[in-house]
């Protein structure tokens, strides 16, 4: 799997790119991991990138040109090109699991006020990370590319974890625990001392309900 993400701020996303388990898989040649500055696709002297907003108001709008020529050099004909903005439908565990499947991401940061909208319409689509103003792209394209990542086979050492995690079964995680049994006079549940692996898996579940039950009923409300 490839992904490039185009971003003005390369140094910001190769950082988070290079560190942990994304830097792993990106040695080990499992994900190859791009970044791609519209800036150097300007073709004007003060390499501009920006420009004010046609009928007017506070801020810059990213143009669409050198994007588009940012996005050409890197796009293969199965490329899918993904605008990160806060318009875009809710990026999540589903969402993720789909662009796994892809060969190659193209993930388009926005930054200022936002992107040409004509730039976004030739994206394949729109994705928002949730109902906030960033000040860029960036921490978006990251997240997606993050939760993509670790869902290539080979990037997480042991696979079982994206199976058993939150969202897998749209479901939140039970509750994890570590040694030492008793910290500050709260004690691990029994359960999972017991070494019986039936007990487990079943206080696992029933914690699994309980938990989304009480935190976050709207998954437990099956959607159209
Ligand atoms: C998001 C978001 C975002 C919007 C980028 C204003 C700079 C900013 N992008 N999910 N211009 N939320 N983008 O806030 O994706």
């Amino acid at each position: 799997m490839r992904i490039d993400i185009i971003t003005l701020f390369p140094e910001m996303c190769e950082s988070v790119l290079d560190a942990s388990i994304l830097g792993r898989a990106r040695r080990g040649g499992l994900l190859e991991l791009g970044c791609v500055n519209p800036r150097d696709f300007a073709k004007d002297r003060h390499r501009t990138v920006d420009d004010r907003p046609f009928g007017g108001g506070a801020g810059m709008v990213l143009k669409a040109e050198p994007l588009h020529r940012a996005i050409a050099s890197v796009r293969r004909p199965r490329s899918r090109v993904v605008g990160l903005s806060p318009r875009g439908a809710r990026f999540d565990a589903k969402a993720a699991g789909r662009l796994a499947r892809q060969g190659h991401l193209i993930l388009v940061c926005g930054h200022y006020e936002g992107i040409d909208e004509r730039l976004l319409r030739l994206c394949d689509e729109e994705l928002s990370v949730g109902d906030f103003i960033l000040t860029g792209g960036e921490l978006p394209a990251l997240m997606v590319a993050d939760a993509v990542s670790r869902l290539v086979p080979g990037v997480l050492k042991k696979p079982e974890a994206t199976r058993e995690e939150s969202f897998a079964d749209g479901l939140l995680e039970h509750p994890q625990y570590t040694r030492p049994r008793c910290w500050r006079g709260r004690k691990v549940p029994q359960a999972l001392l017991s070494g019986d692996h039936e007990r487990i898996a079943d206080w696992r579940r029933r914690s699994s309900r309980l938990a989304t039950r009480r935190r976050r009923p709207d998954l437990l409300k099956t959607k159209a």
